[in-house]
C-alpha cells in the first residue's frame, strides 16, 4: 500500500472508532496543536494559558467523562501540524482537534479532519475561507473581512480620503486588503497604493519610506499577532506619525500581548477588532483578572479564541456524553453564548463565528495602554461568505 493510501486507511479506521469503541472508554482526549516555539510563539503561549485557565475554572469533566487535553508544538510549520494531527487522530484517538495559530497550519490539517470525521476547532487562524476547507471545521476566533470592513467604514466617515494599505503577504493579509479596499472605495475613498511584506523576516523600513513619500491621510495595516511592536517602533522612528499620517489597523497590530510596551507612538491609533482586554463587561473583567493572576500576562484576542473554543468543545461533549464524530460536530453548531468579548454565535450553516466588531482607540489608563472601545457593529457575520 502507498504511504498515502495507508494514511487514508488509518484515518478511516479512526473515524469508525470515533463512533464505536470510543464510547466505552472513560476518558476523552482533545488534541491541541499550537506554535509554542518559533516566530508565532506568543500565540501558542496565549492560547495555552487560556486553555489551562478554562480547565482550572471549569474542571476536567464533560458529558460524564474525564477530559484529557494534549498540547503539541508545531513551531508554526505546516508539515509538522499535519503530522501531529495525524498522530493525535490515529494513535491518541482524540475526539477533537483544536488550536491552529496560522492559516497555513489550519489548511494543512483540514483534509485529516475530513477523512477521519474529527471536529477541528480553529482558535486563532482567521482567513475567511478556512471554514470551507473542511465540513468538520468550526471557528472561535474571527475573520479578517469582519475586522477590515468596519475600520474601512469608520475611516471613510472620519476625514480619511486617501489611504495606502500594508498587509502581510498571505491568506489573512489578502482578505484584509481586499475587504478594506472595496469597502473604502464604496464609501468614496481613494487607495493610493497596496503594499505587502513577507510573513517571515519582515523589514518595514522600505515600505514605510514609500508610505512617507506617498503622503496619504492614513495608512491601513494588517500584520499577524506578534509583529505589531516591531512595526510600531519603525513607524515612530521613520517619523510617519509626526508627518501627519494616521495609522489605522485591524486589532492584530495593537495586540494586547504587546500593546503596553509600544509607548506613546501607539496613542490614538484607531483599530477594529472583536476583542479588547479593556472590554467593559463584568464577564471580561473577571476573565482578565483571573487570566492575569494565573498567567502573569495580559490576555489578547488569541486567548479569548482559545477560552471560548474550550467552551464550545466542552458543551458539545456534554450534549453527546463524550461521543465524537458527526454528533460532536452537530453539537458545536448553533451554540450561542456570552464570551469575554460579548455575545457570540457559532453559525450552524457556516460553522464560523458571528460577533460584535468594535472600533477602538489606544489610550493610557492608570498608566497602561489599552484599546478603548468607542463604537460597535453588532452581530457581524463573516463578509467573506456573503458572496
Ligand atoms: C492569522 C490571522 C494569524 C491573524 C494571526 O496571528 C493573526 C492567520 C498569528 O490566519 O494566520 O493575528
Amino acid at each position: 500500500m502507498s504511504t498515502r493510501r495507508h494514511h487514508l486507511a488509518l484515518l478511516a479506521a479512526a473515524a469508525l472508532a470515533a463512533g464505536g469503541a470510543m464510547a466505552q472508554s472513560d476518558t476523552v482526549k482533545i488534541g491541541v496543536i499550537l506554535p509554542m516555539t518559533g516566530p508565532s510563539a506568543s500565540t501558542g503561549r496565549q492560547i495555552d494559558a487560556a486553555i489551562k485557565l478554562w480547565l482550572a475554572q471549569n474542571g476536567v469533566r464533560a458529558g460524564g467523562r474525564k477530559v484529557e487535553v494534549l498540547v503539541k508544538d508545531d513551531a508554526g510549520v505546516a508539515d509538522t501540524t499535519r503530522r501531529l494531527a495525524q498522530e493525535l487522530v490515529v494513535n491518541d484517538k482524540v475526539v477533537a482537534l483544536a488550536g491552529f495559530g496560522l492559516t497555513p497550519l489550519a489548511l494543512a490539517t483540514a483534509p485529516i479532519a475530513t477523512q477521519s470525521k474529527t471536529p477541528m476547532l480553529v482558535m486563532a487562524a482567521a482567513t475567511s475561507s478556512i471554514t470551507e476547507a473542511s465540513p468538520y471545521i468550526v471557528r472561535s476566533s474571527f475573520t479578517l473581512p469582519q475586522a477590515a470592513v468596519s475600520i474601512a467604514e469608520w475611516a471613510a466617515k472620519n476625514k480619511v480620503k486617501k489611504v495606502v494599505t500594508l498587509v502581510t503577504d498571505y491568506g489573512p493579509g489578502n482578505d484584509a486588503e481586499k475587504f478594506f479596499v472595496s469597502q473604502f472605495q464604496l464609501n468614496g475613498g481613494n487607495v493610493l497604493d497596496k503594499l505587502r511584506t513577507p510573513l517571515r523576516g519582515a523589514d518595514f523600513a522600505p515600505v514605510l519610506q514609500k508610505v512617507r513619500d506617498l503622503a496619504p491621510d492614513a495608512l491601513f495595516v494588517f500584520l499577524p499577532s506578534g509583529q505589531g511592536a516591531q512595526f510600531m517602533k519603525q513607524f515612530g522612528e521613520r517619523g510617519l506619525d509626526k508627518a501627519g499620517i494616521r495609522l489605522i489597523a485591524t486589532g492584530d497590530v495593537t495586540d494586547d500581548d504587546q500593546l503596553n510596551d509600544m509607548g506613546d507612538v501607539a496613542l490614538g491609533v484607531v483599530t477594529s477588532h472583536h476583542y479588547s482586554a479593556a472590554h467593559p463587561s463584568a464577564m471580561n473583567r473577571k476573565f482578565v483578572a483571573d487570566f492575569q493572576a494565573a498567567a502573569k500576562f495580559r490576555p489578547n484576542f488569541m486567548a479569548v479564541g482559545g477560552w471560548d473554543g474550550m467552551r464550545v468543545i466542552f458543551k458539545a461533549l456534554d450534549t453527546t456524553k463524550g461521543a465524537g464524530g458527526d454528533a460532536l460536530l452537530a453539537a458545536m453548531k448553533g451554540q450561542l453564548f456570552e464570551s469575554p468579548r460579548g455575545q457570540v454565535l457559532i453559525d450552524a450553516q457556516t460553522r464560523d463565528i458571528v460577533q460584535d466588531i468594535y472600533i477602538r482607540k489606544v489610550e493610557r489608563k492608570d498608566g497602561q495602554l489599552y484599546n478603548v472601545e468607542f463604537d460597535v457593529q453588532k452581530s457581524v457575520k463573516d463578509p467573506g461568505k456573503l458572496k
